[in-house]
This record gives structure tokens, C-alpha cells and sequence, in this order.
């Protein structure tokens, strides 16, 4: 059983859900550029225009915008104790760094947070999830710029200020850590920071320089949350995706341990210890990397380091020192090899629920903070027949990884929540299309835009409305 006031909740992002790109006075951001069947997290070419006869997935999207109190009343019905969502930069500042933001879009996050309370949810608010406003890639060459933290603040404070008083749990960036995916990239400009390249470029240097004006911009979130919202909780966030060793050649075990350091742990050992690690200053004078920071950046971020831990898990890799020898694996954010052990969704992710237990102790351990699964879920393709979809497949999945959750918080780890990612079906991240659903509500959308957007529960719905109601009693 869980704890009694455990989160059961679910997560969404407003660039995967809202649709309404240009309502109200929002301003373009990265992602109302990405088409469907791309990879979102990077795109080639740089061109901010959008072409007339292109669909793009995310401007309509599930029309969240306009049906977000039919959505949230179904998230209730399931018995939803916490609901994350994230706001849109955009429309609280169209052009990022505006001097006067946008009160239509402050109304409508009233509208929205009043309508979780309004259910006895707790709304969980990421405040950057992909979806930086474009004209600070254009002027600013998104966080490679020192002054993207003085306009990040200007954002920060805007929302603590209108809406401090009805949210505690605050997540500064999702997934951080999915920036260094772009160092080894080719791709001209990334999603995450912002950075248009050019092929000159230095990559890892413009990546460092802008994970550490995230990172200080993260402490300064923390520092001001802290003053103006005393009782608030500020959370750092990665994709968690633990690598195991491919075999037990202790060079494959050396190079799975700094590959999960390089790719995961940085970022919360910077935002949760307060500080660079060792293995980090090494790691760039290899590069031949020189970070410009300050000492009062330094001091800022030791001194206000994250109140909670959140991430998103939906699968594990292997790694290997001769990755060469065995089969490629896919997986969210960061591909890497298969493990023989696992099965595999359809889509090519690692099934591993034990991974999660395995994670959350790991991260436990290492940070001593109160721990929150922010996002988890089974993308599959759905069939609506007879106005349900049968999703028994993701049901097993839940199911497994909340049985792990369960025995993580046996094991004695401190766990705020869980969110499922996608609790109503919305664009997918990675693929930009509508047919990789997580949803316990199906919507009748298909990739190029066809359907009624009509909203259908699943059976997964009744199913997760059990766990909660039985605080995970009906768990299998
Ligand atoms: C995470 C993102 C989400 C979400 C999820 C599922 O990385 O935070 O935005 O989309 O992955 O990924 P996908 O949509 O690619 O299946």
C-alpha cells in the first residue's frame, strides 16, 4: 500500500496539449515549428517560417486550450490527487523577454490551476518543458547567453507572483539532461537550449556554457521561489534512464558508469549537491571546454539547491566499451543497446519495471532528498472500437511499475508521487505524431490532423481509478 497522502496523479506539457498556438497573444515558440514524424528534440534546418501547406502537429494538438475543464473533470473522475502540467513561456511572454507579460495568458493559467483546486488536485507546474519562445533563439542564441538568465527571471517571477499562492510543486526545466544529447548531434539547432550551430561551432563548449546558465538560472528559480512562496517545493528534473552494464568486462562496467554519470547524474549532482562534480572539470579539460563562471554564480547555485528530485522513467539501456558487438537499442532521449533480458514495446523502449525500484533507490541514496516519478507511461498504437480501446498492454506495464514503486517505498525511499506521462493521449515528443498514445482517455485524432477530437476512456481508465481509490491495494 502506498502512503495515504501519496500524489497519484498524471502529467502533460502544454506544447504537446494546448493546440491554440497563436490565441490570446501568444508568441511562436521552438515547438509550433516542429512538423508531425519529426524528431522533436532536434530539427534540421534552421528556418523559423511556417509553410501554408504543412500540418503541424501542435498547433491544434488535443485543443486542451479550449477543453481543458472536460479534460481536467476526467482526470478528477479517475480520483487524480496531483495534476502536472507546464505553462507555455509564450503566452505569458510572447517574445521571451517582453517587459509587460501577457495578462490573457496569466488568465488562462487562473483558469486552469482554479480548475485542478477546484477537484482537490495539487497542481504540479513545470516551468520550461520544450518550449522556449523563438525569438530568444533569435536574439539570444537561447541559453548560450548569460542574459537568458535575467529573462528567465523576469518569467519565474511573474508566476510566482500570480500564481504562488495555489501551487507548491514547482519543476524548473524538464529534463535538463536531454541537452548533452545535442553535443555528438549534427542536427543545426537544438529544441531543449535553444542553440542555432553553426558548423564551426564548438558544440560541447555552447552546450556546457548554456547547461550553466540553466543551472544557475535553476538556483536563482529556487532562491526567489524560496523568498516569495515560503512554503514551496522546487523540484530539478532529468529523464532518468539507467545504462547497465552489457556484460561484467570491467571495461564495459567503467564505461556504463561514466555514461550514466555524463548523461544523468551531472545534472542532479549540480542542481541537488550545489556544486560541479570532480569528474565534471575533468570531463572538460578533456574537451578542451572553458565554462564562464562566475563566483557568484558558484555561490548561487551551493547555496540553493533543489527542495525535491523529479524525473521521468519509462525504460533502461546497456552500454558497452565495444558497442559495436551488439544490437542498437532505441529509447527516450538517448538510444544505446538492447538488453536480452527485457522485452520491448512497439515502439522499441525497454520494459523494465525493476529498473524503476533500482532507480529510485539509486537516487535515494545518492541525493537524500524526497524523490517524485513525474512522468511513466506505455506509448502504444490504440484501437477505438465500440467507443473504448481494450489497452491491456499498458495496463501490465502500470501495473508492474507501480508494484516497483511500491517495494522502492518498502526499501525506505522518500517518494512524494507518481505521474503517468500522457494521461490523456496528446502529440508524442519524439515522433511529433498523434498514433503513439499513452492516454487512459483516448482522442479521436489522427497524424494528419483528421477527427473530432471527441475524448473516450479506455479501459485503463476504470483501472487506474482502482489503484487510486485502493491506494494501490488493487495492484497485482
Ligand atoms: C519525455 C518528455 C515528454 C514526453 C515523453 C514521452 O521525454 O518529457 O514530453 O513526450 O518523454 O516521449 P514520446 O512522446 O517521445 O514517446
Amino acid at each position: 500500500m502506498f502512503p495515504q497522502n501519496f500524489l497519484f496523479g498524471g502529467a502533460i506539457a502544454a506544447n504537446q496539449c494546448e493546440g491554440a498556438y497563436l490565441e490570446d497573444g501568444k508568441g511562436l515558440s521552438v515547438d509550433d515549428f516542429l512538423t508531425g514524424g519529426t524528431t522533436s528534440s532536434r530539427k534540421d534546418g534552421f528556418s523559423f517560417t511556417l509553410d501554408e501547406n504543412t500540418y503541424y502537429p501542435r498547433h491544434i494538438a488535443i485543443d486542451h486550450y479550449h477543453r481543458f475543464r472536460e479534460d481536467i473533470a476526467l482526470f478528477a473522475e479517475m480520483g487524480f490527487r496531483c495534476l502536472r502540467i507546464s505553462i507555455a513561456w509564450s503566452r505569458i511572454f510572447p517574445n521571451g523577454d517582453d517587459e509587460v507579460p501577457n495578462e490573457a495568458g496569466l488568465k488562462h493559467y487562473d483558469e486552469v490551476i482554479a480548475e485542478i483546486r477546484k477537484y482537490g488536485m495539487e497542481p504540479v507546474v513545470t516551468i520550461s518543458h520544450f518550449e522556449m519562445p523563438v525569438a530568444l533563439v533569435e536574439k539570444y542564441n537561447g541559453w548560450t547567453d548569460r542574459r537568458m538568465i535575467a529573462v528567465f527571471r523576469r518569467y519565474t517571477e511573474t508566476l510566482f507572483a500570480r500564481y504562488g499562492k495555489q501551487v507548491k510543486y514547482w519543476i524548473v526545466f524538464n529534463e535538463i539532461n536531454a541537452n548533452v544529447n545535442d553535443i555528438k548531434g549534427h542536427h543545426e539547432y537544438a529544441i531543449h537550449t535553444g542553440i542555432h550551430f553553426r558548423p564551426e561551432d564548438n558544440r560541447a563548449q555552447l552546450v556546457y556554457q548554456a547547461c550553466h546558465h540553466m543551472f544557475t538560472a535553476c538556483a536563482d528559480t529556487v532562491r526567489l521561489g524560496h523568498e516569495m512562496m515560503p512554503d514551496a517545493m522546487i523540484g530539478g528534473m532529468v529523464a532518468f534512464i539507467p545504462r547497465y552494464p552489457r556484460t561484467c568486462d570491467p571495461d564495459d562496467v567503467l564505461k556504463t558508469f561514466e555514461d550514466n554519470r555524463k548523461k544523468g547524474v551531472l545534472f542532479l549532482d549540480v542542481m541537488s549537491k550545489g556544486k560541479y562534480p570532480y569528474y565534471f572539470e575533468k570531463e572538460l579539460e578533456r574537451l578542451g571546454v572553458h565554462i564562464e563562471r562566475s563566483e557568484e554564480d558558484l555561490k548561487l547555485i551551493a547555496e540553493n539547491t533543489i527542495d525535491f528530485v523529479s524525473f521521468s522513467y519509462y525504460m533502461t539501456l546497456t552500454d558497452s566499451a565495444h558497442p559495436e558487438k551488439y544490437d542498437k537499442s532505441d529509447g527516450n532521449v538517448f538510444s544505446g543497446l538492447r538488453n536480452p533480458y527485457l522485452k520491448y514495446s512497439k515502439f522499441g523502449w525497454s520494459v523494465d519495471p525493476v529498473g524503476l525500484r533500482y532507480s529510485l533507490n539509486w537516487l535515494y541514496d545518492r541525493y537524500d532528498k524526497p524523490l517524485f516519478i513525474v512522468e511513466n507511461g506505455y506509448g502504444d498504437y490504440d484501437t477505438l472500437e465500440n467507443d473504448t480501446v481494450i489497452d491491456d498492454e499498458r495496463i501490465q506495464y502500470l501495473n508492474d511499475h507501480l508494484k516497483e514503486t511500491e517495494k522502492a517505498i518498502q526499501d525506505g525511499v522518500d517518494l512524494i508521487g507518481y505521474c503517468t506521462w500522457g494521461p490523456i493521449d496528446l502529440v508524442s515528443a519524439g515522433t511529433g505524431d498523434m498514433e503513439k498514445r499513452y492516454g487512459f482517455i483516448y482522442v479521436d485524432l489522427d497524424n494528419s490532423g483528421k477527427g473530432t477530437l471527441q475524448r473516450y476512456r479506455k479501459k485503463s481508465f476504470d483501472w487506474y481509478k482502482e489503484v487510486i481509490a485502493t491506494n494501490g491495494g488493487s495492484l497485482r
